[in-house]
């Protein structure tokens, strides 16, 4: 590739290179032009699809195209996304539905179809896989790539590999997707959410310092809410203020978070990007106001944490095989005892009746500070769940649990409680809202 020059780059539509400093396209006349003078020496991509969900059933029904679109619950529910255009009105992720439609009255709004959009992630994904086998799935609709050493490979260098990957996105799936490239996950990450949708934005190595000092210290990978109240009580808002620290100073005052924010501030970010970083388990748990020791109090607290680990393994499309359950004394001591099953499940009945095995054998008087359940030894839900000839209880339960789901996508969480969460469990701190 012999362009290199900063006015140089390619046209985002018809891949044309440009030489001149155009504002539009000289060969289609596309003013979606790519230029930056790193852009043909950087590799490490970060590729989010555009409003995921509502993408997909926009795609699937054209009349809905031009209205704004929102995916979730019923009235009850929140919402799950919303389409560009109902962003436009004020309509967030999360937001609660009713809030939604005082918003944006004349939303349509779907139900979420799971299966769906599992089925187009892992198409989205398999696109990704036949550029470059370094493919770090994040999320359902996200992953980073990349592509340093495929030039060869691709005829092309990474910036415009990424440019046609997203063309075909849109003509073989009917999706959009945003891409971002840099020299690091962290930076790619936050170039690819830079002008969604169907945005491509690249962050070089010389501006990422100065690009960094102007933005909020949330914009770090880790920084959450409450870190961010800690930081902003400390008088730290924007990334250039950390940059001012060294790095004892922040490891002292913050431990090994503050190790991160010394790198990750300076633009520094040595992570890979690795086939092999999915997770490994999935688990929720949560600490008690006061100590609980009766069985009565736990079961509901672990109907409920069941409940949200196959939620999010029902949203990621994977199963896990052994059931884990952990539990934390008054004095600190940690146990966890583990039990496999002989398929790999995502149903919290499944994870949950295993858990209840292990806490029975518990209960022994000892009061306990925190409680946790999870799965590991995950897999793809191919082969999850199968019909169980031997016991028809648990099949009857496994089918009632998928009328359940669909209920709850229709009316909201709280429209459906289970025997074992309803009204029990007031001690316990209530698990974080399901619908997260
Ligand atoms: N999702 C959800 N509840 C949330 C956030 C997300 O159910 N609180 C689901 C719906 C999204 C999908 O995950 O479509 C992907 O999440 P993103 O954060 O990538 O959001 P979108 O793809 O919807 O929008 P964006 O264009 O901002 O990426
Ligand atoms: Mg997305």
């Amino acid at each position: 590739m012999p362009v290199n020059a900063s006015g140089q780059g390619f046209c985002r539509d018809c891949l044309a290179l440009q030489r001149a400093e155009t504002r539009r396209c000289t060969a289609c006349g596309s003013p979606r032009l790519l230029r930056h003078p790193e852009l043909y020496s950087l590799a490490i991509a970060h590729i989010d699809c555009d409003a995921f969900y509502a993408a997909v059933e926009k795609r699937d029904n054209p009349t809905l195209k031009d209205k704004p679109v929102i995916i979730g619950g019923g009235k009850r529910g929140v919402v799950s996304t919303a389409c560009y255009i109902a962003r436009i009105n004020g309509v967030r992720s999360a937001m609660p539905m009713f809030k939604a439609l005082e918003a944006c009255p004349e939303a349509v709004v779907i139900k979420p179809d799971m299966e769906k959009y599992v089925r187009v992630g892992r198409e989205v994904r398999a696109m990704m896989q036949a550029l470059t086998p370094l493919v770090e799935p994040v999320s359902i609709d996200e992953a980073f790539l990349d592509l340093s050493g495929t030039e060869r490979l691709h005829g092309q260098p990474p910036a415009l590999v990424l440019a046609r990957f997203a063309r075909s996105v849109e003509k073989e799936i009917g999706i959009s997707v945003s891409a971002g490239l840099s020299y690091c996950k962290f930076l790619a990450k936050i170039a690819s959410d830079f002008r969604k949708p169907r945005g491509f934005s690249v962050i070089g190595r010389e501006e990422a310092v100065g690009f960094l000092a102007e933005q909020p210290v949330t914009m770090i990978w880790g920084v959450g809410k409450a870190f961010a109240a800690t930081l902003e009580r400390d008088g730290l808002r924007t990334i250039g203020q950390l940059q001012k620290i060294d790095q004892s100073d922040l490891m002292r005052r913050y431990g090994t978070m503050g190790n991160r924010l010394f790198y990750l501030s300076r633009g520094q970010d040595e992570r890979r990007v690795s086939p092999d970083h999915e997770a490994k388990s999935v688990s929720a748990e949560t600490t008690f106001d006061t100590d609980l020791a009766a069985t009565g109090d736990l079961v509901p607290v672990l109907r409920a944490l069941s409940e949200k680990v196959s939620l999010r393994l029902k949203k990621a499309g994977i199963a896990g095989r052994t059931v884990v359950l952990k539990l934390k004394t008054q004095d600190f001591k940690t146990r966890t005892r583990n039990r496999q099953l002989a398929d790999p499940t995502r149903l919290a009945d499944r994870i949950f009746q295993t858990g209840l095995q292990m806490l029975s054998k518990e209960t022994d008087g000892t009061r306990y500070r925190l409680l946790g359940i999870g799965v590991s030894d995950l897999s793809d839900d191919g082969k999850a769940d199968p019909p169980d000839l031997v016991d028809q209880q648990a099949r009857k339960r496994a089918l009632a649990e998928g009328a359940i789901d669909s209920l709850r996508d229709k009316f909201g969480r709280k429209a459906v409680e289970t025997g074992y969460t309803f009204g029990k469990g007031r001690n316990a701190h209530p698990p974080e809202p399901l619908d997260d």
